[in-house]
């Protein structure tokens, strides 16, 4: 059977703005990956499943002052795309290249990394970015096409997700992002934390990582508690007439609900969106999801659910060596035939990289920073 076309999906990108909050150091391999898919000679539809940009960690950087601004306007999300562009130029002209064959497209679905995608004007400049009008699109919260469903899945983690009605909060008379409660604080709070200890959100599982940072896992959670604390005695009474300082109401029903029905384990966002999106699900064949970096894969009756995993620096920690060995990259193609059916395959991209210690990253975590961007050929802009 002919192919009609093929369709590549691959999330969580998160391509920063080249400073140390940076995680994405890749840029030659996603390049390398771009390159291949190029050659083609079917359609491709190149699907980047949400956080492909990492605009919530990114600083802004106006006038030479680097900051994380709270209130995310028009102008401030454009600031940080142009610092994103300047640090992965090679990926935005290898999909330029990409893109000069008029049968192939690429999608930005929305993440929880990258909402700033809904403003206009941020389009509009990944557009020129692109040199693609018409071939470069923002589908919002989804992609489908024919029974292929692609979602980035913060949408059914409580903590991230937003309110797809209201994308934006009006502060002082301009118009400014509207992002979850705990992307306010993180901006706000846990960028400087980032700054002094760059390397650890880059090591999962996170329990082992706090097994074996004691002082990393006090000094997180003294400032959760005490950003929580302030969040509902102090914050919407200093600031009340900021909306982005609101009462978490949402977080405390939730950890109400949970402390009511005893039910502390975190959902997974895959039964969580199999209970709320039916529909979608019985309607669908293959179903690709983000947002959880960790590879899945379930399989039952025909019906796929797959989580490719990220394209961030990532590494897995051994419990009992500290070993940290770095997580491939993976993505998810699928060939629709001219009948419609549907053939899906998950690739991992081919990479050389050198495993670390745990005890020689906690002493000098810069270093082993610059190490990984080395081994990739990557260098960043501002450090
Ligand atoms: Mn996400």
């Amino acid at each position: 059977m002919t192919t009609q076309k093929e369709i590549i999906i691959l999330g969580d990108v998160e391509m920063g703005g080249g400073t140390l909050t940076d995680d994405f150091i890749s840029d030659k391999a996603l390049s390398e990956l771009i390159s291949e898919i190029s050659k083609k000679s079917h359609p491709v539809d190149l699907v980047f499943n949400g956080d492909t940009f990492d605009f919530l960690k990114c600083p802004s950087i106006i006038a030479g002052k680097k900051s994380f601004p709270r209130h995310v306007t028009e102008e401030i999300s454009l600031n940080k795309l142009g610092l994103i562009y300047q640090a992965h130029q090679q990926v935005f002209i290898t999909l330029q290249k990409f893109l000069q064959k008029k049968e192939n497209n690429v999608y930005f679905v929305l993440g929880n990394h990258d909402h700033d995608l809904v403003y206009k004007s941020v389009q509009i400049e990944i557009k020129r970015l692109l040199q693609s009008q018409k071939q470069v699109h923002f589908p919002g919260f989804n992609y489908q096409y024919s029974r292929v469903y692609v979602e980035h899945g913060h949408q059914y983690d409580f903590l991230n997700k937003v309110n797809p009605k209201h994308s934006f909060l009006n502060y002082k008379g301009e118009r400014i992002l509207n992002i979850p409660w705990v992307s306010f604080s993180l901006i706000s709070r846990f960028m400087e934390m980032k700054e002094t200890h760059p390397f650890m959100e880059r090591i999962f599982p996170r329990p082992t990582l706090f097994a074996h940072h004691k002082n990393l896992f006090k000094k997180i959670t003294h400032w959760t508690v005490e950003y929580m604390v302030k969040s509902i005695v102090y914050y919407p009474f200093r600031y009340h007439y900021d909306p982005t300082y609101t009462y978490p109401k949402e977080i405390l029903r939730e950890f109400y609900r949970r402390y009511k029905d005893v039910h502390w384990d975190v959902d997974k966002i895959v039964d969580k969106f199999k209970r709320k999106k039916k529909r979608t699900f019985n309607k669908h064949q293959i179903h690709v999801l983000g947002h959880v970096h960790d590879k899945y894969l379930e399989e039952n009756m025909g019906k796929v659910l797959i989580h490719p995993g990220s394209w961030r620096d990532e590494y897995e920690l051994d419990v009992k060596t500290k070993k940290l060995t770095p997580k491939t990259k993976g993505y998810v193609t699928i060939l629709v035939s001219e009948d419609g059916s549907l053939d899906w395959k998950i690739i991992n991209h081919p990479m050389t990289r050198s495993s670390l210690h745990l005890d020689d990253v906690m002493k000098d975590e810069k270093k082993y920073i610059h190490f990984a961007a080395k081994e990739e050929n990557f260098k960043f802009k501002i450090f």
